[in-house]
């Protein structure tokens, strides 16, 4: 079963098209989907939205973040909650493609742990990325990729399938923004599971605003970089390996 986890803050305005494109896209395969979205204390009517589909979509439930709020405590409550062998992080605004999903979950099938979108390949389609935004994007990632030493190029990207099994192991996850992104995605690489890159497509909201804003990002994204090095890079070399109990020393003795 695949679990869609969609983060939403005010989305009244694109969250019933996004829903309903992706309930359209995963129907009348042979597994199982889930939709949850998890509302971030929206003071619009994304949550009446959401009621009004649920009789008509079974797949579709949403949850309500109890706070913190932000992007990234929104996907971490979502990541507690979904209940497929898979998920799948999208975004509320419609801006991910539905059939890129089924391509995702079809990878995971296949084998891999995680497969992730990249919009900067070919193949991909991406519709109204701001040119600034994008040099910005192509910087950091490149630094990204160097630092993992991976030739993979859209760390930043939220829009992943992880197997739940990896999203597990990479806990604690810290970051409470868009940070996340970065954040689980070298996490799921630095713990070596295996993914593959797909083309995907992106395009900008038809409506609301964007809340991402590139500047006040650029200085949390450099943190939750270096605390990222650190965790999977400095830790693992210095930590102490954990002391066995008798039993275990005594079970290895047999
Ligand atoms: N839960 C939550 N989701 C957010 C927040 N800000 C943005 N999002 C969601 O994150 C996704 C991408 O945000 P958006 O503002 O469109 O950024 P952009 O696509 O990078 O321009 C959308 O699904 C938003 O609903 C927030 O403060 N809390
Ligand atoms: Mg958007």
């Amino acid at each position: 079963m695949l679990s869609i986890v969609i983060p939403a803050y005010n989305e009244e305005k694109n969250i019933g098209t996004t829903v309903k494109a992706i309930a359209q896209e995963l129907s009348g395969r042979d597994w199982a989907f889930e939709i949850l979205v998890v509302n971030d204390g929206s003071a619009d009517s994304t949550i009446a939205v959401l009621e009004q589909l649920e009789p008509r979509i079974p797949e579709l439930r949403h949850v309500e973040n109890p706070g913190p709020h932000g992007y990234g405590y929104a996907v971490r409550f979502g990541l507690t909650e979904f209940i497929g062998d898979a998920v799948v992080v999208a975004m509320a605004d419609g801006s991910d493609a539905p059939s890129d999903m089924v391509v995702y979950y079809e990878k995971v099938m296949e084998g891999y742990d995680c497969a992730f979108g990249s919009r900067f390949i070919p193949g991909a389609i991406v519709d109204g990325y701001p040119l600034f935004k994008r040099v910005i994007n192509r910087m950091g990632n490149a630094v990204i990729a160097l630092l993992m030493g991976q030739r993979y190029g859209d760390f930043t990207n939220g829009f992943k399938c992880y197997r739940r099994e990896v999203v597990e192991r990479m806990q604690p996850l810290v970051s409470g923004q868009f940070n996340l992104t970065i954040e689980m995605s070298i996490k799921a690489v630095a713990q070596q599971a295996r993914y593959t890159v797909v083309p995907t497509s992106w395009c900008d909201r038809d409506a609301g605003k964007s809340k991402f804003q590139v500047l006040r990002q650029v200085k949390l994204y450099l943190w939750t970089l270096l605390y990222c090095m650190v965790e999977v890079r400095v830790v693992p070399r210095i930590a102490v390996p954990a002391r066995k109990s008798a039993t275990q020393r005594n079970a290895d003795l047999l």
